[in-house]
């Protein structure tokens, strides 16, 4: 390699450091830091979406840490989905999932229609008594039978969100109706109108620990009402997604007369 290509992908690397922010020599293991410097600037947008990164080489001189903490600080973040590998091509910060607003769509369609796969992890399927708060949110008489579902949601192998749903028994024949769309086994009840709150979390220990990732991780709580054509309020749910793995766009236009 020419004098002239290494020293440019050298500065490359320097710059890249720049960016993420210096290691601590003598705090947590390196590769843990490096993996926290990167996964913060994905964060907050630092390192954007579809960004190549330094080869592992370079940022390891650069850093004057050996390749092989460099690697497994890449893998770390290839694990979590925030990085992907290309062949050939080098590691670059994984495209986000947009999420549009303007139109009611479940996780499954979502990632179907990204070419990804959408699987789930069961936490709890079961049937029971609503709550004062599901009672309200729901528009059902206390005493009232429904189901609820726990679940881990993934995009192929990577962990997108926790999905924790109550609906209503009169929506569905059983528990078990649920395969792996919610939506699929609601058929025609699905919501035809949502009304949904969004607030910012963090995601506590025991969600951390089922999603792979760290607590206090940033994420973004929706509560989703869906009412069915009927106008039967048929869903409360409260979707945990991941903060760094999610963008949420909406298409939005002025009131006439504007
Ligand atoms: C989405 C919905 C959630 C719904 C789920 C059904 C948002 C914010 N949340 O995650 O309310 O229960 O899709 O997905 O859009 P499924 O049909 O794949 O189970």
């Amino acid at each position: 390699m020419g004098q002239e290509r290494q020293s440019m992908q050298d500065q490359a690397a320097q710059r890249f450091v720049e960016r993420i922010g210096p290691l601590e020599p003598d705090s947590a293991p390196l590769y843990l830091q490096l993996k926290r410097l990167i996964q913060d600037a994905i964060s907050t947008n630092l390192l954007r979406a579809g960004e190549a990164l330094p080869p592992e080489r370079d940022l390891a001189d650069t850093l004057a840490i050996s390749r092989v903490t460099v690697r497994k600080a890449f893998e770390g973040l290839v694990d979590a989905g925030l990085l992907v590998r290309r062949q050939g091509a080098g590691t670059f910060v994984a495209e986000r999932v947009e999420k549009n607003f303007a139109a009611i769509s479940s996780f499954s369609e979502d990632m179907l229609a990204r070419g990804r796969t959408p699987r789930s992890v069961w936490i709890s399927r079961t049937e029971g008594q609503v709550t004062p708060e599901e009672a309200l949110a729901l528009g059902l008489s206390p005493g009232s039978a429904v189901f609820r579902f726990t679940r881990i949601r993934y995009a192929d192998d990577i962990s997108m969100a926790l999905e924790y749903s109550t609906i209503p028994a009169w929506a569905l024949d059983s528990a078990e109706a649920v395969a792996e769309s919610l939506y699929d086994a609601l058929g025609d009840r699905r919501p035809a109108r949502v009304l949904q709150r969004l607030r910012a979390v963090l995601f506590r220990e025991d969600q951390a620990q089922l999603l792979g990732i760290e607590a206090g991780s940033a994420g973004l709580e929706i509560e989703r009402r869906g009412f069915a054509r009927d106008g039967r309020t048929v869903e409360f749910t409260r979707s945990w997604y991941r903060g760094d793995s999610y963008d949420f766009v909406a298409e939005l236009v002025a009131p006439d007369g504007q």
